[in-house]
């Protein structure tokens, strides 16, 4: 299935895989705990904390605009996937349905199955943003997230919660699971924010 998308030439590859990373063959999958079994159904987005309280079903995310994104992927564990395809809808036609308090400066990502991670609201709302239910063309396999997760491309991938469930926002930062375990309050891939103890 890869391999009827256009392979763009090594030397332009090279250039758009940020330091200590290498390329991935396939699409790897890095979970931690369990892979939560959420069906289109059942599944919602709520809102709360510093902005008025919401919820969307699958539905609601449907009845959004919908466009197709192409992303390179860069895990922490050093392994990058270029030009990932998907569908779904961008961060910023969503906010346009939600009240968000001025003094919002931050947000918790939460999954189901209790992941979570955090993210400034800057880095939120930055256009490449979506939440994604398509992959290379098929509905998201549960194991990259499905039905709904969050895509952040200019972080790396565990600033991207799988199985959304809640955007919690915040006047202040707080720090998500692997933030909390030491990990970089951001996350910038080309400035190799991997630890907590290096800035
Ligand atoms: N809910 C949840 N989201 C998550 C994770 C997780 O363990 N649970 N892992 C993160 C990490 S470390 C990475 S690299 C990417 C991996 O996404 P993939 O499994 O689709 O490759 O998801 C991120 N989002
Ligand atoms: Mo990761």
């Amino acid at each position: 299935m890869l391999g009827k998308f256009f392979q763009k030439p090594e030397a332009d590859q090279s250039q758009r895989v940020p330091p200590g990373q290498h390329l991935a063959s396939g699409f790897p999958v890095l979970t931690y705990g369990q892979t939560p079994e959420v069906t289109t159904t059942e599944w919602q987005l709520e809102i709360w904390g510093a902005a008025q309280s919401a919820t969307f079903s699958w539905s609601d995310l449907m009845a959004m605009p919908q466009h197709n994104f192409t992303a390179d992927f860069h895990c922490v564990t050093r392994w990058s996937k270029l030009d990932v395809q998907w569908t779904g809808v961008k961060v910023t036609d969503l906010m346009s349905h939600l009240s968000v308090d001025p003094k919002a400066l931050y947000l918790m990502q939460h999954s189901y199955g209790d992941y979570t991670t955090n993210i400034s609201l800057v880095d939120f709302l930055r256009q490449e943003n979506f939440l994604a239910h398509t992959l290379f063309g098929q509905p998201l396999p549960k194991e990259h997230g499905g039905p709904v997760r969050l895509v952040v491309p200019h972080l790396y991938a565990w600033k991207s919660a799988k199985w959304l469930r809640g955007l919690e926002f915040l006047e202040q930062e707080d720090l998500g699971f692997w933030e909390r375990n030491g990990y970089h309050r951001r996350g910038e891939p080309w400035g190799e924010e991997r630890y907590s103890g290096n800035g």
